[in-house]
């Protein structure tokens, strides 16, 4: 079980407002999600953001995106754009009812839409109380008030749920990736919830729950519902979701340990559904778009004689030229990948480039050779530089390459996407259970290794978190900040040492940081933090620089990684593999040549 958090700066005697009963009786089913997840502008940043701080940092948000808050709506009043999720519970129960018993809104708008008439209001949410990797571990750090911004709108949302003058007639169900910390935390009653659905709004099981809490009966607190196993049982949305997000696949297939996505099947979605969902998202007056998936570079080889883990350049380079040359499409965000294709592949990389691009929102000036300074940047797990951590956790990660070549992987594909302007998030996982020192420092070494080769990507390290339902979920590493050891500490604030790069060539840029850091160490994060914070943030700050720090005994610098070059990395593969390499690549393992010939051969024979 997991303990809540409290939310000191959040009282629920301040929701008593009266409003009318809505004119209709209000909507048989009512959907909606926290505000801090359904909010559309500003990119994904502002959200991962809004996930990540804790609640006394939203004046920074307030201050940088003052219209945050500020939303469309339908004209009547319903939102005008919701996540993927609610619009696919949406989709589902439209199945069965009729469009006026249903309706998606924002959670302000909530009362002209619950009436005596209201049976089922659904909340479909992401992560609504931050137990999660990185949400939990920022917010942690900064202490004092621990609750993540979004967990406190998330809050808001339940207590409006629950002050509702006709709670006793209606059932509430949350679904959505974050329904989990409710169940582990026991918060039911706290949020006034009645059942948390495990798993698709497609199933039928799903429908047959709403029926019950239509005809008032008891629901029981968890369901779990089957996830479909074929790609045409997937329903997509075919009105506005947040970020024009369409779903691309499920599942994965490199089985990390950790992982939840991964539990579920390995499928690829079919173009024309993915499209017929992006137009109806530029009908709605959506400009951007962006594709869900856990690794893009399945899409077009689930299922097919070659392995999934050689993308399919393509069937890749048509999907996603038809999407950002849809008409209206005027934004394209990438989301999730691995890293191991862009070692595969290069040229892949390069033609996405050329493609994406151009209606890529994101810019980094000091980092982009592209004349507009455009740049990609999706989510990929680096997770760990240890190799003996690597294999225990996740020994698929890197196919077809083996996890002992995990750091070249790493660094390869990293040098890979850089030359093409990819600018990844990595996410690093700090305080796995059973991390040894000598884990840490491994990768510490691999991310020295990363700044000494001038490669960027964002590194995002979170502290160990055990997921429900993974194989890890009765593991514990580290619970809390104060737990971890100098050289967590070290790998934690290097990371963001070398995050905050790009910000660092302007003049007034390191002075900020050393004032800034140094007086909030000495303001609150000593205290929080505990001892083995202080040498890293002082590392951090740049006041002493690292060579002094490890002159004096209280740094690791890390040592130089002897790595493979991507030549090396394609002459470690399976000669069973050379077949699905693309010799425009070059590098081609020796020998490969004469294979080629033969399956020509015997292609032309069969
Ligand atoms: C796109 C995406 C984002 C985007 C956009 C999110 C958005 N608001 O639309 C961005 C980048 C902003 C984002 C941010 C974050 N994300 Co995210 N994200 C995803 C991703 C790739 C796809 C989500 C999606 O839309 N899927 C498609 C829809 C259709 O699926 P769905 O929401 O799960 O809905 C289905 C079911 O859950 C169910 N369902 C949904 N709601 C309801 C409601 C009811 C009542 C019922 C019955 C059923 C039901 O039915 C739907 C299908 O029919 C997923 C991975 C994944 N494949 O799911 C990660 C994922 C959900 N994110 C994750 C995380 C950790 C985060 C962050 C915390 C990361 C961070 N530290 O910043 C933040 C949190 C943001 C926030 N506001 O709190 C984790 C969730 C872990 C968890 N909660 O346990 C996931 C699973 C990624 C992962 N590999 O671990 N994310
Ligand atoms: S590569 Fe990513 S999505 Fe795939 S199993 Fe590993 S952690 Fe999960």
């Amino acid at each position: 079980m997991i303990t809540p958090r409290k939310d000191p700066s959040f009282d629920p005697s301040n929701l008593q407002v009266t409003h009318e009963p809505p004119a209709d009786g209000g909507r048989l089913i009512v959907l909606t999600a926290p505000l801090t997840e359904a909010i559309d502008h500003a990119g994904y940043f502002i959200q991962m953001a809004l996930a990540s701080l804790p609640i006394w940092m939203e004046g920074v948000i307030n201050r940088k995106y003052p219209k945050w808050r500020e939303v469309e709506h339908n004209p009547d009043g319903s939102a005008r754009y919701m996540p993927a999720g609610v619009r696919l519970v949406e989709k589902s129960l439209l199945r069965e009812h009729r469009s006026d018993d249903v309706v998606a809104c924002f959670p302000d708008d909530l009362h002209k839409f619950i009436g005596p008439r209201t049976r089922v209001v659904a909340v479909s949410t992401h992560n609504p109380l931050g137990v999660t990797f990185a949400a939990g571990v920022y917010t942690s750090i900064f202490g004092s008030s621990k609750m993540p911004i979004n967990s406190h709108y998330s809050r808001l949302l339940f207590s409006k749920i629950k002050a509702s003058p006709y709670r006793d007639n209606f059932k509430v169900i949350v679904g959505g990736s974050g329904g989990w910390q409710i169940i582990q935390t026991n918060l039911y009653d706290e949020l006034s919830v009645d059942c948390v659905v495990e798993g698709r709004s497609e199933s039928t099981d799903t429908l047959e729950l709403f029926r019950k809490a239509i005809e008032g009966q008891e629901l029981p607190r968890v369901v779990e519902v089957k996830h479909p196993m074929d790609r045409e049982q997937i329903l997509f949305p075919d009105t506005r979701t947040t970020f024009g997000v369409v779903e691309m696949t499920t599942g994965c297939g490199r089985r990390c340990k950790f992982c939840v996505p991964d539990l579920n099947p390995q499928i690829d979605l079919p173009k024309d559904k993915i499209m017929d969902a992006v137009r109806a998202n530029v009908r709605h007056g959506n400009k951007q778009i962006s594709l869900a998936t856990e690794d893009m570079f399945i899409w077009g080889q689930v299922h097919t004689d070659t392995p999934f883990y050689f993308p399919n350049r393509e069937a890749l380079v048509d999907l996603y030229s038809d999407i950002v040359n849809t008409p209206g499409v005027e934004q394209h965000v990438l989301s999730h990948s691995t890293i191991a294709p862009a070692v595969v592949d290069p040229l892949l990389i390069k033609q996405l480039s050329d493609i994406l691009l151009p209606k890529s929102p994101i810019h980094f000036p000091l980092l982009s050779s592209h004349p507009q300074k455009k740049a990609l940047a999706p989510l990929i797990g680096l997770e760990t530089g240890s190799v003996r951590m690597a294999k225990q956790i996740m020994s698929s990660k890197g196919v077809p390459f083996s996890i002992e070549d995990w750091p070249s992987v790493v660094l390869e594909g990293l040098r890979v996407l850089n030359e093409n302007n990819w600018f990844p998030a990595m996410t690093l996982i700090v305080g796995n259970p059973g991390e040894t020192d000598e884990d840490v420092m491994q990768t510490i070494d691999l991310v020295y290794e990363i700044e000494r080769r001038g490669l960027f990507a964002f590194l995002i390290p979170s502290i160990f978190t055990p997921l429900h339902d993974t194989r890890m979920e009765k593991m514990e590493g580290v619970t809390q900040t104060r737990q971890l050891t100098p050289l967590q500490w070290q790998l934690m604030m290097k990371c963001w040492k070398m995050n905050l790069r790009p910000g660092q060539y302007s003049w007034w840029g390191p002075m900020a940081w050393r004032v800034g850091a140094i007086g909030m160490w000495l303001y609150k994060l000593r205290r929080l933090n505990g001892p083995n914070f202080t040498w890293p943030l002082w590392m951090f700050s740049g006041a002493i620089s690292e060579k002094n720090l490890q002159r004096m005994g209280k740094i690791y610098q890390g040592k130089p990684l002897k790595v493979k070059t991507r030549a090396e990395l394609i002459a470690s593969l399976k000669p069973k593999d050379w077949q699905y390499l693309r010799a425009d690549n070059g590098d081609m393992p020796m020998g490969y040549e004469p294979l080629a010939a033969r399956a020509a051969v015997l292609q032309a024979q069969a």
